[in-house]
């Protein structure tokens, strides 16, 4: 395997998925960055500057195909280097995504080929359990592994913090929580000891959560652009607004995200099977098959609810994202229905303006 590649990510997965044809025309990329029209690639080296080839745009229906940031491609590049074409888009290891607000089905991408999330809560003003749990919901269902970061730790007292930290424990208890600050540079040091060569990562959390002055602690420099709360609201946007790779010394890949308002909405069933994997599991031992947990005898969540083992709060959330995501994953399939019937729509249409030709 080519050695530039792999310090950039490329591993067996995407080498075992390679597309034989694609491989012997087209040189191996991967996306740094996405711009309206355009985006930067890298083979390992200096990102390039790359454009769609007119038969891959072609072939796209739908916008979660289009190459997005941590994209594995297929590309030729031009003139020393100095640009590309994209012809091809690598099969996707992982895919963080979330729907787009208002009524349309498709998904705006946030990073593709992530192995780690670094999911950011400030412990001053941020915290919450109940989002905590549904960006866990949207990594998770994504097949990447989520590391909880609690930050800000310099403006909260100490039993604050371990009372935070036991609760965060409940909710992600096999996941790594580590409570840190980019003023005091508390826990810093053990933060930036997650990050491991060629493995690729992200950053992600509400506005103004200290995202960027993390990334700009871990390469050791003020590099991108921080901005503080107050003066964020008064102006009312997010302080990142592009997503790009970047490569620390240590050889670890980071994406830094724009903050996320909110995180739109979920059609997610495995996600919530594996972040509330206890209630899954009580559910199961039910007494009857078909329990809906609401007062029959022998129901096992109700009855850890009234023992204190399961908060009401954590049950409510779980039901309105399961509600939420069973909605969203029906109405998916509905809009694919209804796209495939207006497909053979225009087939027929096009058979009968064919027949009365002849
Ligand atoms: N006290 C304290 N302030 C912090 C810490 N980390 C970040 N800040 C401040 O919080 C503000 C927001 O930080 P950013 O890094 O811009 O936040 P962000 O998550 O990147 O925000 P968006 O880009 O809008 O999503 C800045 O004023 C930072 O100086 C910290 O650990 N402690
Ligand atoms: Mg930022
Ligand atoms: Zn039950």
């Amino acid at each position: 395997m080519n050695n530039d590649l792999e310090s950039i990510g490329y591993s067996d997965w995407f080498q075992s998925r390679v597309d034989k044809q694609q491989q012997a025309a087209h040189s191996i990329a991967r996306v740094v960055s996405v711009q309206k029209d355009s985006y930067t690639i890298s083979k390992g080296g200096e990102a390039v500057f790359a454009e769609l080839a007119g038969n891959l745009l072609y072939t796209l229906d739908s916008a979660s195909e289009f190459p997005t940031t941590g994209d594995w491609v297929y590309a030729d590049f031009y003139d020393d280097d100095s640009h590309a074409i994209i012809y091809a888009v690598f099969p996707r290891k992982t895919l963080l995504k979330r729907k787009a607000a208002g009524k349309t089905v498709d998904w705006q991408l946030i990073a593709a080929n992530i192995d780690v999330a670094f999911i950011v809560q400030s412990l001053n003003d941020n915290f919450n359990l109940r989002r905590l749990e549904r960006y866990l919901v949207m990594v998770h269902d994504s097949g990447i592994e989520a590391i909880i970061l609690l930050s800000k730790s310099d403006l909260i007292a100490k039993e604050k913090l371990t009372e935070i930290e036991a609760k965060v424990r409940t909710v992600a208890p096999n996941s790594q929580v580590i409570a840190f600050s980019n003023s005091s540079e508390e826990n810093l040091t053990k933060v930036i000891g997650c990050l491991k060569p060629a493995y690729s990562y992200c950053l992600l959390g509400s506005s103004g959560v200290g995202k960027t002055s993390l990334l700009n602690r871990m390469l050791g420099e003020n590099q991108y652009q921080t901005q503080s709360v107050s003066h964020k609201q008064s102006k009312g946007r997010h302080t990142t607004s592009s997503r790009q790779l970047v490569q620390l010394d240590n050889g670890a890949i980071i994406v830094d995200t724009p903050g996320m308002r909110e995180l739109g909405s979920l059609a997610v069933a495995e996600g919530l099977e594996e972040t509330f994997a206890d209630i899954e599991s009580l559910s199961q031992q039910c007494r009857f098959t078909n329990c809906s947990h609401s007062n029959e005898k022998g129901c096992t969540i109700l009855a850890a609810i009234e023992q204190g083992k399961l908060s009401p709060s954590r049950y409510q959330n779980y039901l309105k994202m399961r509600k939420e995501s069973e909605f969203n994953q029906m109405s998916y399939l509905e809009k694919r229905h209804k796209d495939k019937q207006f497909g053979k729509h225009v087939k027929s249409v096009m058979k009968q303006k064919k027949l009365k030709k002849s």
